[in-house]
């Protein structure tokens, strides 16, 4: 049997936290064995925020580094640059015009985003998921592995694609959301209540990739937690426990009953040690890894442009495809 396709992606917005390595990286490296994945780094998606051009292509290089010393294998999975695969710019187009404005400002993320970006509410920022549902759809993938968060963004390339088939006859696959459980959504340290962030303003709330040791154990051990004393989750009156127990199990690949039976009798100073043992267990190595990877922009350069000319022959493929099928001229 042929195996199922991912497509995912990854923005390319300066420092990374534990959540998008838990809830998005960590998943990739476990997905590729198993299925054929795809795998981009959205530049086109960060040009939403303004930014400066060096700080853009820093954190672009930046993130491939840490994507291949996290363990994602291009020897398994295509892993490529968005903006070299020109066909993402325009199946965006093609689907800006079969997209509502009606349904685009009913996303959470753009309500948020244009909150926090007052004086920048550009039409990228409105237009962001039909580029992300171009992205998915060229790829045909029946799979996209996300965040919780970006469950949304899913249902509407899945609206998008639906309507585009109806119009013009089976085109697109209509992709599943690929939520994994354990990790999907880590929570801020300090506020438990909303999701670590790498924009995070609240001091120890996010555990960045790049913290030392010394960080995270500092960070963990001021964690919120509460007054039972009991090693429980329960998300609704101990948020900041049934954290901990998530970022635990999601490292450990165990689920929340195996981490609770683990730390049955342990007061949460010592299950905090063991927690911020196993943060640091994944990012000491993966900080390693970069380090040597970084300085190898040879091979970092290999990497994404044979990932290009992969994904290039997939993308403009669907392209074709859909100009012809909308009555274009080839
Ligand atoms: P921002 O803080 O600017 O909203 P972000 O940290 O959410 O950014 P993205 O680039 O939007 O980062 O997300 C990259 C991937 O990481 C997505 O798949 C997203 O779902 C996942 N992700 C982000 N934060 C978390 C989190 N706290 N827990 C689990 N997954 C997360
Ligand atoms: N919006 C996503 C990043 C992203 C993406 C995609 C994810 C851009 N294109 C396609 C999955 C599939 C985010 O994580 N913020």
């Amino acid at each position: 049997m042929e195996k199922k396709s991912i497509f995912s992606a990854i923005q390319a917005t300066g420092k990374l936290t534990l959540g998008n390595y838990l809830g998005a990286i960590h998943n990739w490296v476990k997905l590729q064995d198993e299925f054929a994945c795809t795998y981009a780094i959205a530049d086109l998606h960060t040009l939403t925020v303004r930014n400066n051009p060096e700080t853009i292509r820093q954190n672009i290089m930046d993130l491939l580094a840490v994507l291949l010393a996290a363990g994602v294998d291009p020897n398994k999975a295509t892993i490529f640059i968005q903006s070299h695969v020109a066909a993402h710019s325009q199946m965006a187009w093609v689907l800006n015009c079969y997209t509502y404005m009606g349904e685009l400002s009913r996303m959470t993320q753009f309500k948020d985003k244009s909150a926090k970006h007052a004086d920048n509410i550009n039409a990228g920022l409105f237009t962001y998921p039909v580029l992300m549902a171009g992205d998915i759809l060229l790829y045909k993938a029946d799979l996209v592995p996300v965040g919780e968060d970006q469950r949304q963004h899913i249902e509407i390339t899945r609206d998008i694609a639906e309507r585009f088939n109806k119009l013009y006859g089976e085109t697109f696959v209509i992709p599943e959301p690929y939520i994994l459980g354990v990790g999907a959504r880590v929570m801020g340290l300090q506020n438990p209540t909303s999701k670590m962030s790498k924009s995070s303003t609240i001091p120890n709330d996010s555990i960045y990739l790049t913290d030392t040791k010394d960080e995270i154990v500092k960070k963990i051990k001021k964690a919120v937690t509460d007054s039972e004393g009991i090693v429980r989750y329960d998300v609704e009156n101990k948020p900041g426990i049934s954290n901990l127990i998530s970022i635990y199990g999601a490292i450990q690949n165990k689920t929340k009953e195996e981490v609770e039976k683990e730390f049955e009798n342990a007061n949460y100073g010592s299950f905090k040690n063991a927690v911020a043992e196993a943060v640091v267990g994944v990012i000491e190595p993966l900080q390693q890894k970069y380090q040597e990877i970084i300085k190898d922009t040879t091979y970092m350069e290999k990497v994404y442009r044979e990932g290009a000319k992969k994904a290039e022959v997939i993308a403009n493929e669907t392209m074709r495809e859909v100009y012809e099928k909308i009555g274009l001229v080839l």
